[in-house]
């Protein structure tokens, strides 16, 4: 009984209850519990198809302490929208939050993600990016890095993993013109739930994308997701980003940063164990290109 209680004064004010199914020491878990630290009690989410809302909504279960609903795996965008007209039109200040994988925004959901960017509408849409498509079993998708051995982009004898380099969604998140557009890892907590807090104050459409590595695609330890989305950041591949009006703000490749080699990355996970020594230089360019680019 005393025991139960503690657990309930502990957890009842988180929005994401700890009760859900995910992988042991799982990115995209972690990430969510930092996002959800910025969201007022008045907030409705929206989640699309993928790991997020198969591990914490396990019928008739539900870990979630706010609104939640699931849409289609390509539609959260439009369901998100529906939502918001019959709030603007009930004069109602509530946030309307969109969680989904990057299968769901790289490739499924772009193009009604592009029209409620068009519209302008006051709707902030968080991409865990695990850089596959986690749920059905490690497929590659448009974030899929060059060289990561996936399902459908198999390593061995005639082939080095996937031969395509990762869509750049913040460009395109970008061109729709929106006001508030950031970057960030698992890693840093209090960088995602700061960022979160600036979306949700910028009026308009606002997007984050959050690395989170994923423990059975990333072929990582269960206590590895943490350090995995550090050296992204490290090593200059996946940089702490934010964009205010078009403009990039702040950037974790500024005068302090000292890039470590893409190699203490790389061999962290299994997906990318195969590389010869010239692959992962094509890699270390792609980060050294990242470092001229971001550099404030
Ligand atoms: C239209 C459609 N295609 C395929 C699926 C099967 N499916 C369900 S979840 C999923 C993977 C989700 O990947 P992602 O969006 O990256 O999220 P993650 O699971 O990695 O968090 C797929 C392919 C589906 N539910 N609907």
């Amino acid at each position: 009984m005393e025991l139960g209680k503690t657990y309930m004064s502990k957890y009842s004010k988180q929005k994401l209850s700890p009760g859900h199914n995910a992988c042991a020491g799982c990115g995209q878990l972690s990430a969510v519990q930092s996002v959800m630290r910025a969201l007022n009690d008045d907030t409705i989410l929206i989640s699309a198809t993928g790991c997020l809302e198969v591990t914490t909504t396990a019928h008739p279960q539900s870990a979630w302490q706010l609104p939640w609903i699931h849409s289609l795996f390509e539609n959260a965008a439009a369901i998100a929208s529906g939502i918001k007209a019959a709030l603007n039109k009930k004069k109602k200040k509530t946030k309307v939050v969109i969680q989904a994988g990057d299968g769901a925004t790289y490739d499924i959901g772009l193009g009604l993600i592009s029209g409620m960017w068009e519209r302008g509408e006051d709707i902030l849409y968080i991409c865990y990016d695990t850089e596959a498509y986690s749920n059905t079993g490690i497929q590659a998708s448009g974030s899929t890095p060059w060289g990561a051995n996936t399902v459908t982009t198999p390593a061995g004898e005639k082939s080095f993993g996937s031969s395509q380099v990762k869509k750049d969604m913040l460009k395109i998140a970008l061109a729709h013109g929106l006001n508030y557009v950031a970057q960030s890892t698992t890693a840093f907590p209090d960088d995602i739930t700061n960022k979160v807090k600036k979306a949700l104050a910028t009026p308009g459409p606002s997007y984050i994308q959050i690395l989170s590595p994923c423990i059975p695609g990333w072929k990582i330890k269960t206590n590895q997701a943490g350090q995995g989305g550090r050296l992204a950041v490290q090593t200059g591949l996946y940089p702490l980003l934010e964009y205010v009006n078009g403009i990039l703000s702040t950037s974790s490749i500024n005068q302090n940063f000292k890039a470590l080699p893409v190699s203490a990355y790389l061999s962290l996970q299994g997906r990318f164990k195969h590389l010869s020594q010239k692959e992962i230089s094509n890699i270390q360019a792609l980060a050294n290109k990242n470092i001229k680019l971001f550099k404030l």
